[in-house]
């Protein structure tokens, strides 16, 4: 299973995996997650094709589109691609239509490249508070519940985040320790070098 983004398929790499699962019959399954956005180009303008998934059936792939926001569409797109992966019938694009409700990083500002609309209409769909309310409705989720798996969550966090800070700084050369057999000699001397500018030479 890969995962690449709206504007992750429009790379030439996202073709050629493409090409290669359908030639060689592969078990892949291409999600790919179509938030409208790639940084500030919206989906119209990275590609011609009318949908992402049909980009797969040009190299022979199963394609389908669900809607990414609904929780239950997503398991069973992903249970049928991958039993269809699992018995040998070959690889499925799978398009995750949703919505990018925040800006890229912490460095954009999206505001500067889209409507406050069409984000307050994303955010009609959003897809835990849908969950949520199907859940609420079924009557298999209460407030109490929810109170009590926050608290919980919260709890389980704030242990894992005691416990990183907790872990002592491992020392400079490990960054050169774990990656060859026999290490190149100009990553031993840099090696030797850092450790060096500890003063532990
Ligand atoms: C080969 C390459 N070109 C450009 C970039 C710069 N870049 C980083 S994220 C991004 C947009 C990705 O958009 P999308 O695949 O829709 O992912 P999303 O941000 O929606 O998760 C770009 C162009 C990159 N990381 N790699
Ligand atoms: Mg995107």
């Amino acid at each position: 299973m890969a995962c690449c983004g709206d504007g992750g398929s429009s790379k030439t790499d996202f073709y050629a995996a493409v090409n290669s699962a359908g030639a060689y019959t592969l078990p892949l399954v291409l999600c790919v997650i179509n938030n409208g956005w790639a940084i500030s180009v919206p989906r119209k303008a990275q590609t011609g094709a009318q949908t992402l998934a049909q980009k797969g059936l040009a190299g022979g792939l199963h394609c389908l589109q669900v809607d990414g926001n609904d929780l239950v569409a997503v398991l069973e797109a992903m249970r049928r691609a991958t039993a269809r992966a699992r018995s040998g019938e070959g690889g499925s694009v799978i398009e995750f239509l949703t919505y990018r409700l925040h800006d890229h990083t912490t460095a954009d500002d999206a505001r500067r490249y889209r409507s406050e609309e069409e984000v307050k209409a994303a955010w009609e769909k959003e897809p835990f508070l849908r969950l949520r309310k199907f859940l609420v409705d079924q009557t298999l989720w209460d407030d109490a519940q929810e109170q009590a798996w926050v608290e919980e969550c919260g709890k389980r966090v704030d242990a894992e985040i005691n416990a990183y800070l907790e872990t002592p700084v491992q020392p400079v050369e490990t960054m050169f320790d774990y990656l060859y057999a026999d290490m190149p000699a100009d990553l031993r001397a840099q090696r030797d070098a850092a450790i060096a500018l500890e003063g532990r030479a």
